[in-house]
């Protein structure tokens, strides 16, 4: 751990970033010295008042900054000791070659995985969700929207949205989604994954526990049946900090049959 009279915080004078108020220009200071790596995960913060004199703003200022980077996820206060730039997340991997489900995923690493509910019901679907799913007209569609944590950290939101005749009753799901699938035989067999890189908004990044506009992970899955229909469509936003998605590529046949035509 830093010793905070030293190093960064012990620096010639401090130059905030320029615009909006105050607090914030001194929480994006501290935002980004976190990014550059100026401070680690683990370094401790100067206290309120020694930080207030040295950035030359009030205490009030720095406690507000604080506070919203500890709602953030950034800092984390310790009672008796102090605030600390949050230790880095341990990052997950998820294999690109299986159809696996977030659960299966995380048991498989021994991780304790829950699921805060932002949404289930029916609806009328999108004119999207009508044509991937291919659902016919009148029908419904069954739209469940989850935060996905492991312990106290959330690793991604996911908004996933499946034919109303396969999902009437999007409040029967427990744990997993793709565990209720399989009870009656819809568990999918195949996918498309698309992934995107993508800044979080405000929403998205509260929800994930990041400061707005951090990386993350667009990623859209689209699941068939053994038959050929289209099961479930499901945009995740995965936090860019915390997972790594890996493929294993081997020699196409191209390469192994054919050389160089040099
Ligand atoms: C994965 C899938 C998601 C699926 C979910 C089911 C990705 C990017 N997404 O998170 O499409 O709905 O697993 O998980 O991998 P569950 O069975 O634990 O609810």
């Amino acid at each position: 751990m830093a010793d905070v009279s030293n190093g960064f915080f012990a620096d010639g004078p401090v130059v905030l970033p320029s615009g909006g108020p105050l607090y914030l220009q001194l929480k994006r200071w501290i935002e980004d010295a976190i990014h550059n790596g100026a401070i680690n995960p683990g370094d401790a913060l100067p206290s309120e008042r020694d930080l207030a004199t040295k950035v030359d703003v009030s205490r009030v200022t720095v406690r507000k900054a604080v506070l919203q980077l500890v709602k953030d996820g950034v800092l984390v206060q310790r009672h008796g000791s102090g605030t600390f730039v949050a230790p880095q997340t341990q990052r997950v991997e998820q294999s690109l070659s299986q159809l696996t489900s977030f659960t299966e995923d995380m048991a498989r690493r021994g991780m304790a995985v829950r699921a805060e509910w932002l949404d289930r019901g029916l609806y009328l679907p999108s004119p999207e969700e009508t044509i991937i799913l291919g659902l016919s007209s009148g029908e419904q569609v069954a739209r469940i929207s989850r935060l996905r944590l492991t312990g106290e950290t959330p690793l991604a939101i996911e908004r996933a949205s499946l034919s109303a005749r396969v999902l009437p009753d999007p409040g029967a799901i427990g744990d997993s989604l793709y565990k209720h699938l399989d009870k009656s035989g819809n568990r999918p067999i195949r996918a498309i994954q698309r992934i995107r890189a993508a800044n979080l908004g405000e929403e998205d990044a509260e929800l994930l526990r990041v400061p707005a506009g951090s990386a993350g992970l667009n990623i859209e899955r689209t699941s068939y049946l053994a038959s050929g229909r289209v099961i479930e469509f499901t945009r995740s936003i995965y936090r860019g900090d915390t997972y790594d998605f890996v493929a294993e590529l081997r020699l196409g046949d191209s390469s192994t049959s054919g050389g160089s035509k040099t």
